[in-house]
Formats: C-alpha cells, sequence, structure tokens
C-alpha cells in the first residue's frame, strides 16, 4: 500500500497519507453508521472539556471515545487488514491497537491545539502511531489536521496553556518559529498515519454548514513494552489481547531554550498527565 518512496517521506516527516484506503461506499456507511451511534446508550462522549459554554457545538456533538470496546463495527475498523499492511510496512512489524475516537467537528466547532499524542499515551519506549480516516473532504476552512513535518524526533514537550477561543483542549506545546505547521488537505476515505511524538493539532470549523468528521484509530509499536493504563487492554491485529505493562502517570519533558542564537530542546521538565485521552 505504501511504496518505499512513501516510507521515506514518513521517516523524514513523520506523517504520511494513504490517499483513497477506503472507497466511497464505506465513507457513507461510516458516516450514517456514527450519526446514529452517537445515541446510543454505551457510547462514551468526552464531554469533560472544561471550557464550553452551552452554546458550544461540541457539546450537542462531542467526540466519541473507545467505542471498540464494545462495537463490533469499530473494532473491525481498528483491525482492518489495510491499516495493518500500511503499519507494517511504516514499522517494520505488526503494531497493537489501543484506542478510537471519533470527532463530528460541526460548524463552528473549536479545533484542537497542537499537542503530541505520546504525552497522552506515555508509550515506552518507542511511541505511538496514528491511523486518521477523513470522511468529509478537509480544508482549512472546515477545520483539517495540521502538523509540524519532522517534529516526530522531538522528546515529548512540556504543555503550556492553550488557546480556548481557538482549540477545546486547554494544554498545547511552545513550538518555536523557525517551524512551521502546514495544513494536511484530505479527502473522504483518505487515511493519515502519524507518528506519536509529531507535533499536531486542528483548525476551528469556520463553515456554517460542514461537518469535519473523521474516525480515528491509536496504535503502539509492536515491541513495547508499556502504556498508559487507560489505554488497556492492549490488542494484536488479530483482535486477541496482549500483555503490556502499565506506564506511570509522570514523565520527563523537554523545553526549548536558545543555544547560540538557535532553538533547541533540553529534556529538564517533568510533568504528571491526569487526563490520558487524546
Ligand atoms: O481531528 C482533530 O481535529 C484532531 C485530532 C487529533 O489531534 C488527534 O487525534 O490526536
Amino acid at each position: 500500500m505504501f511504496n518505499e518512496q512513501q516510507k521515506q517521506f514518513f521517516e523524514q516527516n513523520g506523517y504520511v497519507i494513504a490517499e483513497q484506503l477506503f472507497n466511497s461506499e464505506e465513507v457513507e456507511f461510516y458516516l450514517d453508521y456514527y450519526m446514529k451511534l452517537r445515541d446510543h446508550e454505551k457510547v462514551r462522549r468526552d464531554d469533560r472539556f472544561p471550557t464550553a459554554t452551552s452554546s458550544d457545538p461540541l457539546v450537542q456533538y462531542p467526540r466519541l471515545m473507545m467505542m471498540h470496546r464494545w462495537d463490533d463495527t469499530t473494532l473491525h475498523w481498528l483491525l482492518d487488514p489495510r491499516i495493518n499492511q500500511c503499519m507494517t510496512t511504516l514499522l517494520d512489524r505488526e503494531p497493537y491497537a489501543v484506542q478510537t475516537m471519533f470527532y463530528f467537528k460541526p460548524p463552528q466547532a473549536r479545533g484542537q491545539a497542537l499537542h503530541q499524542d505520546n504525552y497522552y499515551l506515555r508509550v515506552q519506549p518507542g511511541t505511538c502511531i496514528a491511523a486518521w480516516m477523513a470522511l468529509d473532504d478537509c480544508e482549512i476552512d472546515n477545520g483539517c489536521l495540521q502538523v509540524v513535518p519532522g517534529s516526530h524526533t522531538w522528546p515529548t514537550l512540556c504543555t503550556i496553556k492553550a488557546d480556548t477561543t481557538q482549540s477545546f483542549t486547554d494544554v498545547t506545546v511552545p513550538v518555536p518559529d523557525d517551524y512551521t505547521a502546514t495544513p494536511v488537505l484530505m479527502r473522504a476515505g483518505d487515511v493519515l498515519f502519524f507518528n506519536g511524538s509529531l507535533v499536531h493539532g486542528s483548525f476551528p470549523n469556520q463553515t456554517t454548514d460542514r461537518f469535519r468528521r473523521s474516525l480515528i484509530g491509536h496504535y503502539i509499536e509492536g515491541d513495547s513494552e508499556k502504556v498508559a493504563r487507560a489505554y488497556h487492554p492492549v490488542l494484536r491485529m488479530d483482535g486477541s489481547t496482549v500483555e503490556v505493562a502499565s506506564s506511570e502517570k509522570g514523565g520527563l519533558c523537554g523545553v526549548w531554550v536558545t543555544q547560540d542564537g538557535q532553538p533547541v530542546l533540553e529534556v529538564s521538565g517533568y510533568e504528571v498527565v491526569e487526563k490520558a485521552t487524546e
């Protein structure tokens, strides 16, 4: 599914798109499926974000979390052979699956501030990897993702407060001016694979009439020894459970310092992660 050039792009930049990995009938199916699933009695809605007012569109359409634990359709998507093949090519071995999420991102919804997924999953050694499937075409206007190419080589950064007028999450990571976040434009059915240390986030949905829906799986490298407790049980790609230890709640994190006029990272901070959800 990925050729050598795409694999190299992933290694250098920390992300790569598998274009049209899912076809339009599948996209239609998943859109319809998750619009209905949001009313299911078992669904876990992430309505814990602290900064919402009652008119916030995300109150009506909060992201759904960990549906694969009780919903077979989501579990099958998480373990889909196409996703497995893409990731096995990128990682040189099968990953383990740990998380699913669905974002509705309705019109006028805030985006998500720049962050690194492994801040939350705390995979050790190594990192996590995401499969992010677009179910609507994604542009800046309706809140596409943005990534900082090459930032997957950075350590987990210490966080700072986010601008919650633009982001529904309240922490972000500092990115020096020398680095630029790039919008990731995608078509429905494309899947973006990205390294768990890659700094990424998403724009607000500025449209008045377009959703920006996505189905997301998080995986860990198959030789990982630990992942945060909230991500257990850990699954092999055949659906069986594998024993992996739980990582500690806190960890060292990187801060930017200036050396010879250049920003460099120094791992001298320590942070405790209470919310293990992203
Ligand atoms: O879909 C979005 O708006 C953001 C998703 C994201 O940042 C993530 O899955 O970690």
